[in-house]
């Protein structure tokens, strides 16, 4: 069958840093393995992504179509959609080619399946969570489907789900065909975030307040040997000379020894390659430090979230506040930037937690200040997901109604303290400056 992979716009404009769709370009491998003719469109990659999604269409002549909706929303606060240009994308295929087969799928997708398959009556099926088992399963039997783990189909006028996988057992993971969407078209475009994600593995067993990692990937830990991350890494910076990667796993630092032995084993083979991901801070010590500088740690990415010990509490993080600057003390010493994400106007934020919060900050300054190497301090409100911990708190306690859409930006900010945030970034931007100005 010729089945088109489409990765519908998942940033804000052209300008906005991309990521190469590891997604789409492992499910479009795992279907050529079963004969299929397939091919993949980047919208985000094109000028003109609707003159594209045409040109594509009209070309390629696809028999099935699978959509993929990365981002709900960019996040941040922000408050544009982009339920927008995915309806839009659905209008123009179903007007170029009525006959072919829609399929959606992704994280976007997946929090909202119901909604999104009622809203969108185009849609034949949806696959939630990881589809490389479903998603050929389903390709073979489109008239009349068995049951298959995540599939959403209609029954009339009734929306059917069966529970996800998240199962996939990473020993059979084969690295995405980069053949099939050349990493190059890529290359150059971002100034911050490496353009290409590896797996090192999927799962988390953490429960933060507002997280949807572990719906999304389930919360068994299931990493991939060392050697075939690392094989990955290497044949990209052979064969495309990548030298950047984005680990995409929810936490990369856990379990205790899984990256120690991917960075064993890039320096073993003498890779000149550098690398980020998130990392839990009470996971890491003087000796895992060095290795990860040694093996091109380019970022310490932290997602502490609270700003103090309430804050951690209330967001379930499961971290205290000593283990969060005790980890800054380490990367602070290193030649490495750090970056670190907080959420602002939690449950339960009083006055004295937002001066602990602005202390804590510029604490973090302070330890960072021998070396100037604290890269950023992001600071959001919390965007309230389906399923989630703060969900639930947002409905109890008034902020959100039982009828609002959640598929839209809604973001936990009750006053008096909605403007926390902006004397926040009004510190973080003096203290930036003031580094600056001492460089
Ligand atoms: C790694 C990551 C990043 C990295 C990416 C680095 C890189 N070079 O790849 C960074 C930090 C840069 C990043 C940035 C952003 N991210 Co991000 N990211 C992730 C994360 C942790 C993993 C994504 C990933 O690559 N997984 C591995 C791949 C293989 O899995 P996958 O894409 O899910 O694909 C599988 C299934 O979804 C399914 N599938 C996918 N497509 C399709 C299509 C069809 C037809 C079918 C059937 C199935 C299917 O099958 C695939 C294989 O099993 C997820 C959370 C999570 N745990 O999933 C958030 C997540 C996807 N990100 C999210 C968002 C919003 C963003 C940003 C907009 C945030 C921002 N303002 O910066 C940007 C947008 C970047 C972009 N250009 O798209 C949200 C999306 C949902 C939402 N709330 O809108 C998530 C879920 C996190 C969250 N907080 O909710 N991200």
């Amino acid at each position: 069958m010729r089945v088109l992979m489409i990765q519908t716009p998942s940033v804000e404009g052209i300008s906005q840093e991309r990521v190469y769709p590891i997604g789409i370009v492992l499910l479009a491998s795992c279907l050529q393995g079963y004969g299929h003719a397939v091919s993949i469109l980047d919208m985000n990659l094109e000028l003109d992504p609707f003159g594209a999604l045409r040109e594509k269409l009209l070309a390629f002549q696809p028999a099935a179509i699978g959509l993929s909706l990365r981002n709900i929303d960019p996040l941040g606060n922000r408050s544009n959609s982009f339920i927008t240009p995915f309806l839009a994308t659905v209008h123009w295929i179903t007007t170029i080619l009525p006959k072919a087969w829609l399929i959606v799928g992704g994280t976007g997708f997946s929090l909202f399946p119901e909604r999104l398959m009622r809203g969108i009556p185009d849609l034949d099926y949806g696959i939630i969570g990881e589809a490389e088992v479903t998603f050929p399963a389903l390709l073979r039997s489109l008239d009349n489907p068995p049951h298959l783990p995540g599939l959403c189909w209609r029954k009339g006028t009734r929306i059917k789900v069966s529970p996800p996988t998240t199962e996939f057992d990473m020993a059979n993971y084969v690295a995405a065909n980069r053949r099939l969407l050349d990493p190059v078209f890529y290359k150059g475009i971002n100034n911050y975030v490496p353009m290409i994600g590896i797996e090192a593995k999927r799962g988390c067993e953490l429960c933060c307040a507002y997280c949807v990692y572990p719906q999304l990937q389930g919360k068994r830990l299931r990493c991939r040997p060392p050697a075939a991350v690392v094989d990955e890494i290497e044949s990209l910076q052979k064969d495309y000379g990548i030298e950047r990667f984005h680990f995409t796993d929810p936490v990369l630092n856990v379990p205790r020894g899984h990256l120690e032995g991917i960075c064993e084993e890039i320096l073993h083979r003498k890779l000149k390659v550098r690398w980020d991901g998130f990392m839990r801070e009470d996971h890491l010590n003087e000796k895992n430090v060095a290795l990860f500088e040694r093996a091109g740690c380019e970022c310490f990415s932290f997602s502490p979230d609270g700003l103090g010990q309430e804050a951690l509490d209330v967001l379930c993080k499961n971290l205290m506040e000593a283990e969060i600057l005790k980890a800054a003390g380490l990367v602070a010493q290193t030649d490495v930037k750090s970056v670190y994400h907080f959420m602002v106007n939690v449950p339960g934020e009083t006055k004295e937690t937002s001066e602990q919060g602005i202390r804590f900050v510029e604490q973090l300054y302070e330890l960072h200040s021998k070396k100037k190497n604290l890269g950023a301090i992001v600071l959001n409100n919390i965007r309230i997901l389906p399923g989630t911990r703060i969900e639930r708190m947002a409905r109890s306690q008034g902020i959100i109604r039982a009828d609002t859409d959640l598929l839209y930006p809604t973001y936990y900010n009750p006053s008096p303290f909605d403007t926390l945030r902006y004397q926040l970034e009004t510190l973080t931007a003096a203290q930036k400056c003031h580094d600056e100005a001492e460089s």
